[in-house]
Parts: C-alpha cells; structure tokens; sequence
C-alpha cells in the first residue's frame, strides 16, 4: 500500500496521460478519519438549515450520503461551498463557508499520495489550491438550476485542467490526484478519460451559455475531441487517479441511490504558478528545505480564512480562466 510508483508505471502515465494507482490509501485509516470529520460539517450545515427554518427536519437519523440529499433536496438548494476546501472564483464574502479541518489537511499531506507524486514531480512538491472535494446526490434528485433545467452538481463536462486555471500555470507541471471515499463505480458517475489526449497541447474550452456549450460549465467542443475514446475509471475506497493538466476528461452522471464523494487535489514543483495566486496554496514536501513545509492543519486554516476576508474586501477581478467563463468550476 502507498508508496512511490515503478518505473512502468511512471512510463504509462506518460503515455497514456493518466494512471489509476490501486491501494494507494488505506480506507480504515486514511479515509474514515475524513468521512468523519464531515459527518461533523454535515450536523452544523443541518443546526443552520434547521434554525433559519430552511429546512423541516434535521434528519439525524440518515447517513451521511442520504441525509446530504435529503437537506438539499428540502432547502431546493445545493451546499457545496459548506464542504469545500476552497473559495468560490467569485462573490466572497465574509462569511462565505468552507471547511479545512485537521482530518482535510491529513489528505493533503498524506506521505502516502506525496510518495505518488514525488515519482511524478519530484520531491520539491506544492499543494496547489486548485482543489475540491465533491458530494454529488444523485443526479435524479439533486435540484435543478431554474434557467437551464440542468443538475446544480451534476456531471463534469470534458475539459482539460490546464483550461481551467490562467495562463500562467500553462508550463507548471500540475499533476491532478482525484479519488473517491466511497467506491465510485460507473452509475455513482466516476470520471472519464480520453487515452494519450494529453500530447496535443491546450484545446478551446467554451464557456456554458455560448452555442458550442449548451450544457454548462466549461467544454472542449466535441471536434477537438474523441467521444467514443472516452473511457471510465471507476475506483474502489483507497484507489487514485492520476491525470496530467492536458488530459481530457469528464464525469458520468450519478444514476445510483447515493453520493459519489470524491476529492480532487493538484500538486506541482515548488515554484512554479499555480494558475490561482489569488488562493494560499503551501509547501508539502521539501527535501532541500523541510523546514519550509506545513504540518499544522491550523495554520493551513489561517490562510484561507485571510484570504476570504482579503477577498471579501477587495475582490480579485482578474477572471480564473482565459475563457471568461462565469462562476462555474469545472476544475
Ligand atoms: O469529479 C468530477 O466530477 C470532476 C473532477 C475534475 O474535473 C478534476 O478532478 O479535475
Ligand atoms: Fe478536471
């Protein structure tokens, strides 16, 4: 279990532009700590609901999944932000939620998925702050946006993560690291991806609302892109999946009864931009420096909480990604 990769496999995820590493975290240990951390998140979002009369019931008694979406589905409403460990790319306010608990912190320097991606970048490595965790209901459910009629946090339209951060991280080697904390087979909607489509470079990404998008989010028109290449990556508790930043891929929409609960993290060498300065990202791992990585989940906390209120102040203007695409992140 965890550990760095062969040398095989290093050769496959640059041919093939991804790698699903198996066993890389321990369930019991790596993600159950985590799963319960946000039971915890769960029961404040439902106090708030409950209290502001947004909701009728607290539904204690559910788990986690079914209790999620039966509060979205009684408030009409989809509360991601409440759960993720980033900011929305626009609107912050002062007391724009987002949680970056102790147990969030772990995963991201877990040396189990640091010991993965130092065979891929090297051991000066940054945890980038292009990153989610994402609780999708199921898509027959979830509420829908009234404009569209489409799933509020549904499936993820194709896309590279290179076209969804500036033009400044187009030369980081950003290394993205998603895996599920629950088994994510195909009906839960796992990801897709198109084999060896990361040699040809950056591709257009259409904004949602234009005529080659009708489907919102951003989305590589299907003729720079090969539909029936698409392959999905199911994953089971403990798996990761590898991509590069040019790698096409998307996700399947959640046909089953539960969540599809994943988190996507992204990595690159100390140094080198991020494509987000606006958002804290922090040394992971240095051997030249040790003394300049973070070990305190607190401090982690403390930059993110600075940033929201330096956000809420005065609003980074500058648009997220070259194709000045709204407020939807596909990233
Ligand atoms: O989880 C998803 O549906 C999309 C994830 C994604 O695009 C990513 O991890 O880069
Ligand atoms: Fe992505």
């Amino acid at each position: 279990m965890g550990g760095s990769l062969s040398p095989e496999q290093v050769e496959q995820f640059d041919e093939q532009g991804y790698l699903l590493v198996k066993d890389v975290l321990d369930p019991e240990t790596d993600l159950d700590p985590i799963i319960a951390e946000y039971d915890g998140v769960l029961d404040a979002l439902a106090d708030e609901l409950f209290e502001a009369g947004e909701i009728e019931s607290k539904y204690e008694d559910l788990p986690f999944g079914k209790r999620l979406s039966q509060i979205y589905v009684d408030s009409g409403k989809v509360h991601s932000q409440y759960f993720d460990f980033s900011l929305p790319q626009k609107g912050v306010r002062h007391d724009t939620p987002f949680w970056t608990g102790p147990a969030v912190f772990s995963a991201l320097t877990n040396d189990k998925l640091l010991d993965v991606a130092e065979s891929i970048i090297g051991p000066e490595i940054y945890s980038n702050p292009v990153q989610h965790v994402r609780i999708k209901p199921p898509e027959a459910i979830v509420p829908k946006d009234p404009e569209t009629g489409r799933a509020l946090l549904g499936a993820t339209q194709a896309h590279q993560d290179n076209g969804v951060v500036n033009e400044e991280a187009d030369r980081t080697q950003m290394l993205t690291m998603w895996f599920s904390l629950l088994d994510a087979p195909v009906e839960a909607g796992c990801l897709r991806v198109e084999p060896r489509s990361h040699r040809q470079g950056l591709l257009p990404h259409c904004p949602a609302g234009t005529n080659k998008n009708t489907k919102g989010g951003l989305q590589i028109p299907e003729e720079y892109r090969d539909e029936d290449a698409m392959t999905p990556v199911p994953t089971k508790r403990g798996d990761v999946l590898l991509l590069t930043a040019r790698t096409i891929h998307d996700s399947l929409p959640n046909v089953s009864d539960d969540i599809r609960w994943s988190f996507d993290l992204r990595y690159n060498p100390i140094g080198q931009p991020t494509g987000r300065d606006s958002f804290p990202g922090f040394v992971a791992r240095s051997k030249k420096s040790p003394e300049s990585e973070l070990h305190d989940p607190e401090i982690w906390t403390q930059l993110w909480t600075e940033t929201r209120a330096r956000l809420a102040e005065s609003p980074d203007d500058r648009p997220f990604n070259r194709w000045g695409a709204d407020d939807f992140s596909c990233a």
